[in-house]
């Protein structure tokens, strides 16, 4: 299924950056059994901020994260990781436009600077939501457990049930996401955000 997509956008001279994160710390999915597919849309390279990644980290379990609410940070919570990132390690994704790096739920990455990605997350269907009411698409296959309610595909583009059915679920996430913070409202500009 596919569970979420997000638009990750940096425009040049930007402040905006994504801080070291697991993308698995506030989704609520009971399986780290996630894949994202991030497509690039503009190169992503070292001048304009192609995404880090630590190699082999995501066999780590999940790591402790602090939320800073940094204003640029383009995350929902400013959340980082809340532990010494070795950047030595750090390995960069360097894409042209139509390629597409795969990563795992648990891998620390970050980035800065200027690209657009388009991530679309996987899930198997055998994973759950354990927070909050969530629902995905079923891109193939069957699904045999109905953990998660099944979207429809949209049939054509900005169709008023479609935009309106969008808006539902971006709100349904904003409170899986902010759980806890006070910032669970729709219309907080951070709940319009990314993960
Ligand atoms: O686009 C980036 O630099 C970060 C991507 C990311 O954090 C994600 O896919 O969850």
């Amino acid at each position: 299924m596919c569970w979420t997509t997000n638009f990750f956008i940096k425009e040049k001279s930007n402040p905006a950056f994504v801080s070291w994160h697991q993308d698995s710390t506030y989704w609520g999915l009971s399986k780290a059994d996630v894949v994202t597919a991030w497509v690039a849309l503009t190169p992503a390279n070292a001048e304009n901020g192609a995404m880090e990644i630590i190699p082999g980290t995501h066999k780590l379990d999940q790591i402790p994260h602090h939320d800073t609410f940094a204003k640029h940070n383009l995350l929902t919570r400013g959340q980082e990781v809340a532990v010494e990132v070795d950047r030595s390690k750090a390995v960069r994704l360097d894409l042209e436009p139509g390629e597409m790096s795969l990563h795992h739920v648990r891998l620390p990455n970050s980035s800065s600077d200027r690209r657009i990605g388009f991530a679309i997350r996987y899930i198997p269907t055998h994973v759950r939501q354990l927070v909050g009411e969530d629902s995905a698409t079923l891109v193939s296959g069957e699904d045999r457990y109905s953990h998660f309610k099944l979207e429809q595909r949209p049939y054509r583009d900005m169709d008023a049930e479609m935009l309106a059915l969008h808006h539902t679920i971006t709100g349904r996430n904003a409170k899986i996401l902010y759980r806890g913070t006070g910032v669970e409202s729709y219309n907080h500009p951070r709940a319009a955000g990314v993960r």
